[in-house]
């Protein structure tokens, strides 16, 4: 089987939730670095347009988003398993609201509190690129506010760890490692907050989590990657229970965005669709024939 590849740069905590999935399956992988802001040349033959961290590939097939490549390394590296026994639909639901909600909290109170020394390319980047939801100025006119909702949910957290050495038991799942992305980001980037003083059971479970660790990751270039693909041709798609959105078919041209932030479309040909899935299949000078593949939830598919 071809290597995994993760393109991430250290301070996302998207690509830091994806480290430790690599981590608990004690993996070996290639770390390939991306810019933090546009433009990512090295990427886009990969992605064809998708910019958000992290991506991962594996020989000419490409991972956007983590609910993604959760998916696909369970798959393929089903022990030891991010969804302990029963714990499947649960942990993706707790997932989906620490991607949407604790995240904006600790993007909220990270920019908000360091407004004035954020770059001004980085703030018009995450700007234009959230459509004007990612703004420094305005997080830090409402610091105070975003502060107190944090604080709030982060009571939520305290208590869902009651009993138990992980949020949903006495092993881990991606919901820990969900949570912890955007409480490793407050921890790292506003210290002085303390922000987890009030919850003595999540800094014990952090410890825990932290413990995990990232796997045994080695450096690899993106013209590297570039040529993994090259080499590789994509793994067939075998669904089980296809389920495409009504109007569309395998080998229609389409176009793929997220529906939040990053909506850069994707151009391609569809190749598969089920519940929980869209793969597309491009082809670019650099790579080759490439599948990239989405979760079906939060991103928009549309005839090109
Ligand atoms: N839902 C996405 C969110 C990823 C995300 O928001 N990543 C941030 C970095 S932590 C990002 O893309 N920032 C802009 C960029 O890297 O270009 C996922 O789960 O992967």
């Amino acid at each position: 089987m071809s290597e995994v590849l993760l393109h991430h740069f250290p301070s996302s905590p998207f690509a830091e939730k994806a480290r430790l999935m690599l981590g608990l399956k004690q993996l070996a992988w290639r770390s390939v670095p991306v810019p933090r802001l546009l433009p990512k040349p090295d990427l886009m033959p990969l992605t064809g347009g998708y910019r958000r961290t992290p991506v991962m590939q594996i020989g000419a097939d490409v991972y956007c988003d983590t609910a993604c490549i959760a998916r696909e390394l369970e798959k393929r590296f089903p022990s030891p398993t991010l969804y302990p026994p029963g714990t499947r639909g649960v942990a993706t639901m707790l997932t989906a609201w620490a991607d949407k909600v604790l995240f904006f909290d600790a993007v909220g109170v990270v920019f908000g509190t360091h407004c004035d020394s954020v770059p001004d390319d980085f703030k018009a980047d995450r700007i234009a690129m959230s459509d004007g939801a990612i703004d420094a100025e305005r997080y830090k006119a409402d610091l105070p506010f975003l502060q107190d909702q944090f604080a709030s949910r982060l009571w939520w957290v305290e208590h869902a760890l009651d009993g138990k050495d992980f949020v949903l038991g006495a092993a881990p799942s991606l919901a820990d490692f969900a949570v912890y992305g955007p409480l490793w980001m407050l921890v790292n980037r506003v210290p002085e907050q303390q922000p987890l003083a009030a919850a003595p059971q999540v800094r014990a479970w952090f410890d825990r989590v932290a413990a995990i660790g990232h796997g045994r990751p080695t450096d690899m270039t993106p013209q590297d990657a570039l040529a993994v693909a090259k080499a590789a041709e994509p793994a067939p798609v075998r669904l089980s229970n296809p389920q495409f959105a009504a109007g569309f078919a395998a080998g229609q041209a389409v176009e793929v965005m997220a529906d939040d932030y990053g909506r850069d479309p994707v151009a391609g040909e569809l190749v598969a669709m089920d519940s929980q899935r869209i793969v597309v299949r491009r082809t670019h000078a650099a790579t080759g024939a490439v599948h990239v593949h989405f979760p079906r939830v939060n991103f928009r598919i549309r005839h090109a």
